[in-house]
């Protein structure tokens, strides 16, 4: 059966209490003064910031604090992967794994799920596998660990570099595809059919521009689409150096994945070099994902350059001890629309979706104060996303809450951009650190997911 038509989407708005609500419209989020964090600042408009993690470095403290501060989505960057997962066959691993979805959870982050199915680090009882038994045991490997973390996962890369680099257009000869060219379309199926609450994605490498590898993949998610298929998204990894350098075409590569109406993400982005112009490439991905507003969210592959896989090219955004690179501060800057500390991206003529300047809505009644909330619900079969919107009255707010009762059979298992008071029925959920402070008028947003059905919630907001 077509897991689509059990996802019903249901788009429920609800105005909520305690509010002189303006009137005046506004259409992002925007806070008094920037963020100080990547992840505050990318939640800021709407998106996520996110690095791969490892789950032994989770003891080293340097690592943790700025994972801890930095970061609201998390990649493991090789537990959740067929070899660490199903080291034998029918035989299922989530130690390391689940440290780095407990820790997120703790959080307030969420999880990037990688990788279903892959060509690279199978455990070596699937090299004994072929055709149909083959095509069985990735299903059941796809099946079984989109199961068990049902939930908890906000996207999974069902799929990772099925495509073969170069002018060929082909699919990548592989174990999975020599199962049949559908081995791509079942995999979906079947995490929609195990997890229906999770974005489903397709993520590849050297698909940054256009180009032949990135025209066979569109074509595919094309195809996908018009039949049915399940997929949500299409994960770039942008895995930058001197001969694989920023596409002058990046944005609108993105943007013509988007215009196939699924959401675009940076997954796996590092770019080698160093002081400017890597600051100044870094920039340039940021701001790309900034102008496609299907561009979810950034994930960084790794903290420090010493935690990458490419560790002599320096490629990330804190140096070996954890200090702040300049590309840190091109980055922050760049999802805090060219501000506060230095001069802005030249890059004047295309459209920032921050509109730093905008007027803010008159205030003549200072000190009315208040919020209002509304959700939007993404229900299926068992399980729903909630994301409510908190705006602002006619005077900023420096914390608030939303209070919400669920109905019994409902219970949420993850939660971000807020605190949780309870999990189940009345349930309070207030700012964190970075988002407690709206400009009048300004909104954030935060979000759940839960089990059962999520009916008409009724969510009630107050502000200090
Ligand atoms: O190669 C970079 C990335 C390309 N896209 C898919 C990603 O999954 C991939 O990540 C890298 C990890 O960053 C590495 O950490 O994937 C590599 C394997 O394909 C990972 O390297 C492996 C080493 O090859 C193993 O020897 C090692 O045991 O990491 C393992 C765990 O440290």
């Amino acid at each position: 059966m077509d897991s689509n038509r059990r996802r019903s989407r249901a788009a429920i708005t609800v105005a909520a209490v305690g509010a002189l609500v303006t009137g005046v419209v506004v259409s992002l989020a925007a806070t008094a003064n920037a963020a100080t964090t990547l992840g505050a600042s990318a939640a800021e408009k709407g998106r996520y910031f996110g690095t791969a993690v490892a789950a032994y470095k989770l003891s080293d403290s340097t690592y943790s604090t700025i994972l801890n501060r930095e970061f609201n989505m998390v990649t493991p960057e090789n537990e959740m992967k067929w070899d660490a997962t199903e080291p034998s066959q029918n035989s299922f691993s989530y130690g390391s794994a689940d440290q780095i979805v407990a820790r997120a959870q703790q959080q307030g982050m969420r999880v990037r799920g990688h990788a279903l199915a892959w060509h690279s680090q199978q455990p070596g009882w699937v090299n004994n596998l072929s055709g149909t038994a083959l095509r069985n045991a990735m299903l059941n490997h796809v099946t079984q660990v989109a199961t068990y973390y049902k939930g908890k996962i906000y996207a999974w890369d069902v799929v990772n570099e099925a495509f073969a680099d170069g002018s060929s257009g082909a699919r990548r000869d592989s174990n999975l595809q020599r199962t049949g060219n559908d081995w791509i379309e079942a995999a979906f199926r079947a995490a929609r059919a195990a997890d229906p609450g999770a974005k489903l994605c397709y993520n590849d490498y050297n698909t940054d521009g256009q180009n032949a590898k990135s025209n066979a993949v569109y074509a595919m998610v094309q195809d996908f689409k018009s039949r049915g298929v399940p997929i949500d998204c299409v994960g770039f990894q942008s895995h930058f150096n001197p001969q694989s350098p920023v596409p002058s075409d990046y944005q609108a590569n993105l943007q013509r994945f988007a215009n196939l109406g699924v959401d675009v993400q940076i997954t796996e982005l590092d770019i080698e070099g160093s002081g400017t112009a890597q600051a100044n490439n870094f920039r340039t991905v940021t701001q790309a994902c900034l102008n496609v507003s299907r561009c979810t969210g950034i994930t960084v592959w790794g903290i420090r350059d010493s935690d990458s896989w490419r560790a002599s090219g320096t490629p990330l955004l804190f140096d070996g001890n954890g200090n702040k690179k300049a590309a840190y501060d091109a980055v922050l800057q760049a999802l805090n629309g060219g501000n506060p500390t230095s001069p802005s991206p030249s890059n004047p003529s295309s459209p920032s979706p921050s509109n730093p300047s905008s007027p803010s809505p008159s205030n003549p009644n200072p000190g009315t104060g208040g919020c209002s909330a509304t959700v939007s619900i993404n229900q299926w079969q068992g399980g729903f996303v909630a994301t409510i919107r908190v705006t602002a009255g006619s005077s900023a707010t420096s914390s608030w809450s939303v209070r919400l009762t669920l109905p019994s059979g409902a219970t949420i298992t993850n939660a971000w951009n807020a605190n949780r008071s309870a999990s189940s029925g009345a349930v309070t959920l207030t700012n964190v650190s970075y988002n407690g402070t709206i400009a009048a008028g300004q909104y954030t947003e935060f979000g759940f997911q839960s089990t059962g059905t999520a009916g008409t919630l009724t969510p009630t907001c107050a502000a200090a």
